[in-house]
């Protein structure tokens, strides 16, 4: 029996990358599905809905270049915001009919012979099904497996147990003893609205955060209306903040010590709202700004300094049935702990259980080190593509930007292979070391690997793994004109 490709191209993900990806390819006229093992779309956005969630890049910066918003309501919009524009664009490029909800990817595996993608996906219903795939493009994201650290007696809490990527939209915490564990990114916007109801609220932190102050304004009407009106003038608006950013990077990469001006600020920030020297002390971080993800808020401090909160720095020692017991004997009594743990980054790939050419898998590929080229193709793995994959998250600007670069260079690699009459087209494997070697010497001088901290940036040896060490600019230049002998174009249309 003949096997047939059953898509052209099939996509994973529905969050910006997927659906970024799924409008190029119907601009093009591909054959193609998006799988969603969820049943909406919006990646993050829609996972995402704990209290006080938004984005720390500027509205306007983090859309898709072809479809600007000019209704964003301030300068860093809410998850609601952002989730309600995915949805908008979902629409009005008619992707929902190419939508297969509730269809999560079990294992892909590479056929030489027929240069195309087996996929093993079940539904909602349990039903295991076969899809045949010309090509596969990930959008699965790093920020996507929540982590639950395995805590002594974690499983004999009696309270409420919460991640912040998977929220309880029904969720009251008034008059509760809340505990949240971890204070990155999510963990300081989620504490502030928490402490504002809770009864008592006990923060558990390992690691204190950078928090800037955030400049937030709401758009009054008549700029949203000049923006309707003047699609040039939020497009400007975009460029200054475009480049306002990405001019950032260098203070990460190369000058760390352009980040004190910063620093300053951020303690005058705590000083403002601390008065306890304490509490200061306990807040103040040992490492370089920009090490881990720097945060910003208004509201963090002044909720640490509340009467009903309690931040934790001794180590969580024991979970029993009541609560949280400190490494220093403090019992915290808790009705719910919420963890702000932050990702398994590299998980959402291991569970797609991918095998390549030769059986080789992904998952023991990838066990000593990760290696792609730009992040977007990885060494044996033909007609398949990472979105936002490894090395191409960004610290310092929006990475909207280098989703759209990467679908421009899928786009061109599967339209070339169209065009020559190929059946495959993959990353040469000799180019790779050199390209990793490049980014290993530049990572090495970055606040990442340098700064003093851990982070999800970086691997069980201490190598950035996750974030692109350069500019967007270089980075887009570099994709939207690919050398193309970097890459092989093997087999022919029959
Ligand atoms: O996760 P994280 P996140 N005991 O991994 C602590 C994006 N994001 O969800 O630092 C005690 O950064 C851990 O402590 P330590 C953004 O890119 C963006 O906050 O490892 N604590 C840390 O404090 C961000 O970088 C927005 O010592 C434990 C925290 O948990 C990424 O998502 C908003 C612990 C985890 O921090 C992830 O952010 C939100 C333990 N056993 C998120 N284990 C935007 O606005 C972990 N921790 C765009």
């Amino acid at each position: 029996m003949s096997v047939r490709v059953d898509h052209d191209l099939v996509i994973v993900g529905s969050g910006f990358s997927g659906i970024g990806m799924a409008i190029a390819a119907k601009n093009r006229g591909r054959d193609f599905i998006v799988l969603e093992k969820s049943d909406e779309i919006g990646g993050t956005w829609r996972d995402n809905r704990y209290p006080g969630c938004e984005c720390d890049v500027p509205s306007h910066l983090y859309s898709f270049s072809f479809e600007l918003n000019p209704y964003w309501s301030k300068a860093y919009a809410t998850a609601d915001e952002i989730q309600d524009y995915l949805l908008y664009c979902v629409e009005k490029y008619s992707l929902r009919e190419h939508i297969r909800f509730g269809t999560s990817v079990e294992r892909m595996t590479y056929d030489e012979g027929l240069a195309a993608w087996h996929l093993t996906v079940s539904t909602g219903t349990g039903e295991v099904r076969q899809l045949v795939a010309g090509a596969v493009a990930l959008g699965v994201g790093a920020l996507h497996e929540p982590v639950i650290p395995q805590l002594p007696g974690l499983e004999s809490f009696r309270g409420e147990l919460l991640h912040t990527a998977a929220w309880d939209p029904g969720t009251t915490v008034v008059g509760k003893r809340v505990g949240v564990v971890g204070t990155g990114c999510s963990g300081v916007q989620i504490i502030p609205p928490l402490a504002e109801d809770a009864r008592h609220l006990t923060v558990f932190q390992r690691t204190p955060a950078w928090v800037l102050p955030k400049v937030d304004p709401a758009y009054p009407d008549w700029l949203i209306d000049q923006y309707e009106k003047r699609p040039w003038l939020m497009k400007a608006h975009r460029t200054k903040l475009r480049a306002a950013g990405d001019v950032r990077v260098g203070a990460f990469t190369k000058q760390p010590a352009a980040l004190k001006a910063a620093s300053k600020a951020a303690v005058a920030h705590m000083r403002s709202a601390i008065k306890d020297p304490q509490l200061r002390a306990k807040l103040t971080p040992d490492y370089t700004m920009g090490c881990k993800r720097a945060t910003m808020s208004n509201s963090y401090y002044p909720a640490l300094a509340a009467d009903n909160v309690t931040v934790e720095t001794s180590p969580i020692k024991q979970v029993d049935a009541g609560g949280v017991t400190a490494a220093d004997g403090t019992v915290h009594e808790l009705d719910l702990l919420v963890f702000a743990t932050g990702f398994d980054v590299t998980g959402s790939y291991r569970h797609l259980n991918i095998t390549g050419l030769g059986g080789h898998t992904l998952d023991t590929d990838w066990a000593d080190d990760i290696r792609t080229y730009y992040g977007v193709t990885a060494p044996g793995y033909p007609n398949l593509f990472f979105l936002l994959g490894p090395n191409t998250v960004l610290g310092h600007t929006s990475v909207v930007l280098m989703i759209e670069a990467q679908i421009g260079l899928i786009s061109k690699l599967l339209d070339e292979r169209d065009e020559r009459g190929a059946t495959a087209v993959q990353v040469r494997p000799q180019i790779v070391p050199a390209h990793m070697k490049r980014l290993d010497e530049r990572s090495a001088k970055s606040v990442w690997e340098s700064g003093g901290c851990t982070s999800w940036y970086l691997d069980d040896e201490g190598r950035n793994r996750m974030l692109w060490p350069g500019s967007v600019g270089e980075y887009e230049r570099k994709l939207s004109r690919p050398e193309l002998v970097d890459y092989e174009f093997t087999g022919s249309v029959s």
